[in-house]
């Protein structure tokens, strides 16, 4: 059985900062999961484009306010503490917070550490 604790891996490279958010990654590809699950700060009055076409995921919202905005249909999500949404169509969307908020993420397929979005809002592939 594996234990992570959340200050170990703050203090490595498992911690990827991309400004708007800081992603700390708790277990990856090479624990062998078959996913993987981030415990994620969105910050406060920031807006990013995501759009995971080669991953599905699921954001569990533990901490703060903000919205996400599909961008098929622009339809707007509150998105609040207690409040789980699983992208399960790929969708594209915007991530706005407005206070600092703090998501569990899980991917399927797991991420393998250190991904930030390209330009488009998407990790790349792990085909490794
Ligand atoms: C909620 C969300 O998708 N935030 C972007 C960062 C990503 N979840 C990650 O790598 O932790």
């Amino acid at each position: 059985m594996k234990v992570v604790k959340l200050e170990d891996v703050i203090n490595s490279e498992q911690n990827v900062d991309n400004g708007n958010w800081v992603s700390r990654r708790l277990i990856l590809k090479k624990d062998n999961m078959g996913y993987s699950v981030n415990d994620t700060i969105i910050r406060a009055g920031t807006e990013t484009h995501i759009w995971y076409q080669n991953h599905l995921e699921t954001v569990y919202c533990i901490e703060g306010e903000g919205e996400v905005e599909t961008l098929s249909d622009n339809k707007v999500y509150p998105i609040t503490a207690d409040t789980l949404y699983a992208l399960d169509k790929h969708d594209e969307h915007l991530l706005r917070a407005k206070t600092d908020m703090r998501m569990v993420c899980v991917f399927n397929p797991p991420l393998s550490g250190r991904e930030v979005h390209d330009e488009n809002g998407v990790y790349p592939v792990d085909d490794e």
